[in-house]
């Protein structure tokens, strides 16, 4: 089973135009307003669609969200059942302060075939090297770099690695330093950062650290279209997350999980800049029209590419 190509083109629209919606919030120190705008539209238009769709990763819990919250039933329910993941505003920071990189994002898989992530933090590693015990969560920093270095041929001084700019990470960021490694430190935006290693050209050999799971969920479903590698590990600090996680159907708090695990089947993921950044540029407006770029994944076609795309306001 895939997911008909033709709504691909359906779900840019959705997620081109919650980035339009949260462009006008571009710096005005409004990441709240800027989130609020992304998600009324995201809404909005999921909701046009015929498609039978449930939101798996969202907002929050219905409690905590008004909209997109975990289990909104969205679409016209005329049409194919699908798990939808959202991320309206990923860099909130970076839309309220008009910095590069903030991203309306989307992920669809099949009915169950997508990880229902709870909110908690991820620990995750990405890179281009598919096959097994090349890199992996559970081996040292200096296992990974060395490996990583004989398997790509490059000396560690011409790696790079991609972590969020925070305290935890001192004892890795550290490390890679003593191993000469260049480092990618990022403010936000981690669901980029995961991206910058399925492709040379964004000059990121590996992506590691902790995170928020959601963003994890959403990398995951475009890594496996590029056929990358990607492994995480959900961390339940407090027993609350732990109480949320057995609701979840999680009992094995510490389990490594591999991206077919996280991912099954065919996946659509969409991401449009709010602001430019590493992937795509920002929303461009021009009198009643408005430019988006789109990064776009789809797994049974094989599509991965930026797709650029001239509204009407
Ligand atoms: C990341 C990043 C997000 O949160 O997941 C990060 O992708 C993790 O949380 O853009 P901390 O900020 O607590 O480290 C964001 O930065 C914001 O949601």
């Amino acid at each position: 089973m895939s997911i008909n190509k033709k709504l691909i083109d359906q779900f840019i629209i959705v997620t081109s135009k919650a980035a339009l919606a949260s462009s006008y919030l571009v710096g005005k120190k409004d990441k709240i307003g800027a989130d609020r705008a992304a998600v009324n539209s995201m809404r909005s238009e999921l909701n046009k669609m015929d498609i039978k769709g449930k939101v798996v990763i969202g907002e929050g819990e219905l409690d905590e969200a008004p909209m997109l919250y975990i289990g909104e039933k969205l679409g016209t329910n005329n049409g194919p059942e699908l798990d939808i993941a959202v991320d309206p505003l990923e860099g909130t920071n970076f839309a309220a302060n008009n910095l590069p990189g903030a991203l309306s994002v989307i992920a669809v898989s099949e009915k169950n075939n997508l990880f229902n992530s709870p909110e908690t933090y991820m620990q995750k590693i990405a890179t281009s090297v598919k096959e097994k015990n090349v890199v992996d969560l559970d081996y040292s920093v200096k296992k990974n770099i060395s490996n990583l270095s004989d398997y790509l041929n490059k000396d560690p001084k011409n790696l790079t690695a991609c972590i969020l700019d925070r305290p935890r990470h001192e004892e890795i960021i550290n490390e890679l330093k003593k191993l000469n490694v260049n480092l990618k430190l990022i403010s936000d935006g981690d669901v980029s950062g995961a991206l910058l290693v399925t492709d040379n050209k964004y000059g990121v050999d590996i992506f590691l650290g902790i995170g928020g799971g959601p963003e994890g969920v959403l990398a995951a479903s475009a890594l496996d279209t590029f056929n990358c590698n990607f492994q995480c590990r959900f961390l339940f600090v407090t027993e609350e997350d732990k109480k949320r996680a057995k609701n979840m159907g999680i009992n094995d708090f510490t389990k490594k999980y591999e991206l077919h695990e996280i991912v099954t089947g065919d996946s659509i993921f969409c991401a449009t800049g709010i602001t430019s950044g590493d992937l795509v540029s920002g929303i461009n407006i021009k009198d009643n029209e408005f430019i988006s770029e789109t990064f776009v994944t789809h797994k049974s076609s094989g599509l991965k590419k930026v797709i650029k795309l001239k509204q009407k306001i």
